[in-house]
């Protein structure tokens, strides 16, 4: 697994980083033709895709982009997954081969914060792991092509977006995870709490507590 971070601006920029995964298994066979000349053919099986998911993201929008695509054909338009531009972008981009590119683009005025995203190597065949809305729970941990994820928000919270979402061929979810928006301040501030609370340890709680009855 290899996780690294990338965040970057610039005026009349034009970068490019493609990404690789290094973990291909590496198989080598003999086939009949080459029996005969002796001539050892290696053959690479792709086990692990590109996953990228962004912390931040913010470039001018409509005159900087991020595009990014599948293999390491930079800029072939076949190959494109993803225009991004704008605030909004997916939770996960997958790649289908064992590279992904990424091209950014910004014009010579206006700058904004730019992005900074995570990669790592996953494998093949999956859409990767969209997490789960916070206040909300989900139904299925499969992540592989055609696995399906549901979702519900917890009392109280109104689930915003797609109750169930699809991992499709191309390694993309279907759509984003839904987000869970408070209805009911007091049911709210009760799980808002609990949500605070499970970060603690018993012994930071215990101690709260002992420090509380002595003052008191
Ligand atoms: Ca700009």
């Amino acid at each position: 697994m290899l996780i690294k971070k990338i965040n970057f601006f610039l005026h009349n920029a034009q970068c490019v980083w493609v990404i690789t995964a290094v973990n291909i298994n590496k198989v080598s066979l003999n086939l009949c033709l080459f029996l005969f000349t002796g001539t050892h053919q290696t053959y690479y099986f792709i086990s692990q895709v590109i996953q990228i998911n962004f912390e931040e993201f913010d470039l001018e929008i409509g005159y900087d982009t991020l595009t990014i695509g599948d293999g390491g054909e930079v800029g072939d338009p076949k190959t494109v997954l993803q225009v991004l531009t704008g605030s909004f972008v997916p939770d996960l981009i997958v790649s289908m081969s064992n590279q992904m590119w990424l091209h950014l683009q910004t014009d010579e005025s206006v700058g904004s914060v730019g992005f900074k995203v995570n990669y790592k190597e996953i494998e093949k065949e999956s859409c990767g792991d969209p997490g789960t809305p916070l206040y909300g729970i989900r139904e299925g941990d499969g992540f592989s092509n055609r696995d399906v994820l549901r979702f519900e928000c917890h009392f109280g919270f109104e689930l915003i977006g797609e109750k169930s979402i699809i991992c499709q061929e191309n390694n993309q979810w279907s759509a984003n995870i839904p987000i869970c928006i408070c209805m009911y301040q007091n049911f709210c501030y009760y799980f808002k709490m609990h949500n605070i609370l499970k970060h603690f340890s018993l012994y930071v709680i215990i101690s709260m507590i002992e420090r509380l009855t002595i003052c008191n």
